[in-house]
């Protein structure tokens, strides 16, 4: 880890993540997937939007952008497009992601465009102090939910596969290798990826609905997250209350910088 460290985090950053937050394992957890891959670091871009998981884009030592809320995928479909080459990631919260960039998510995977999307799922906004988000669950607090929220959380990755993406998994901060083979895994896909995170925010989501501190909330996703082929042999009374962790959907599709590039060669050469 440490060589992981030296290669690929810039030196000697102070960061703003609280004792416990999991957005550092997360971080750890995308480097060590893009070594094991062996891509070219200068030959890869990451991008985020704006979260206390967003600022990850800034403690790694790649050509990063620090986006706006909800727009890293705009941002990040536009280099891809123009260097389709480029191995582009996608660093985002699950407000970011969902909320105010809910709209080009699903877009994206509509596109099946070849990004990796990794979502930082906290289940709250963190940086602005636990408003609840679309993947909060249902009933739990939130500083605009004092009685509990009432409205449904989306699962995002079956929002994903219904969208389009080629290449669904998740993972938790807890099962880190899961983690890292689920964003390589990503990363290989020729197409749109998205890689669930499950992290702890012991400070916004932990708090106010009394999940103890960040080892309690590790134990929960340890208790809680059920390998997919494990989940296969199980009734549903017994996934009752418990998620999947693991690759959870994998198709083909036509991948959209290379659909472009055929526009492009059509309007080259002047026939419809
Ligand atoms: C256009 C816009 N609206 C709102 C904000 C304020 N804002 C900053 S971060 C954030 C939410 C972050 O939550 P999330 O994306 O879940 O990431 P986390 O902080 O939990 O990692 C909001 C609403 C903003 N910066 N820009
Ligand atoms: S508020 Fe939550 S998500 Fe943000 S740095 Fe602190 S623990 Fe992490």
């Amino acid at each position: 880890m440490e060589k992981i460290v030296e290669k690929y985090f810039r030196p000697k950053l102070p960061h703003i993540w609280c004792p416990g937050c999991g957005n550092g394992i997360v971080t750890g957890a995308i480097a060590q997937a893009i070594d094991k891959m062996g891509l070219d670091q200068d030959r890869t871009v990451i991008v985020s939007g704006i979260g206390c998981s967003s600022r990850a884009s800034g403690y790694l030592d790649f050509d990063t952008v620090h986006s706006a809320h909800g727009r890293a995928l705009p941002i990040a479909t536009g280099i891809k497009l123009s260097e389709p080459d480029l191995n582009v990631i996608v660093i985002t919260g699950d407000g970011d992601c969902t909320a105010i960039g809910g709209n080009h998510f699903i877009h994206a995977a509509r596109r099946n465009i070849n990004l990796t999307v990794v979502l930082f799922n906290n289940n709250i906004y963190g940086m602005t102090g636990g408003q609840y988000s679309p993947l909060t669950p249902v009933d739990s607090k939130a500083s605009t939910a004092p009685y509990g929220t009432i409205e449904r959380n989306f699962d995002i990755t079956e929002l994903a596969k219904a969208a389009g993406a080629t290449f669904v998994a998740r993972a938790t901060c807890f099962h880190k290798q899961v983690l890292v083979d689920a964003i390589a895994e990503g990363i290989a896909n020729d197409g749109f990826s998205l890689v669930e995170a499950i992290t702890q925010c012991p400070i916004s989501y932990g708090r106010q609905n009394k999940r103890g501190n960040a080892p309690q909330m590790m134990q929960w996703q340890k208790e809680h997250a059920v390998p997919v082929a494990a989940a296969a042999k199980m009734t549903p009374e017994q996934l009752e209350g418990k998620f999947t962790i693991g690759v959870l959907h994998e198709s083909k599709a036509p991948e959209y910088t290379r659909e472009y590039d055929k526009v492009i060669a059509k309007a080259q050469k002047g026939g419809k």
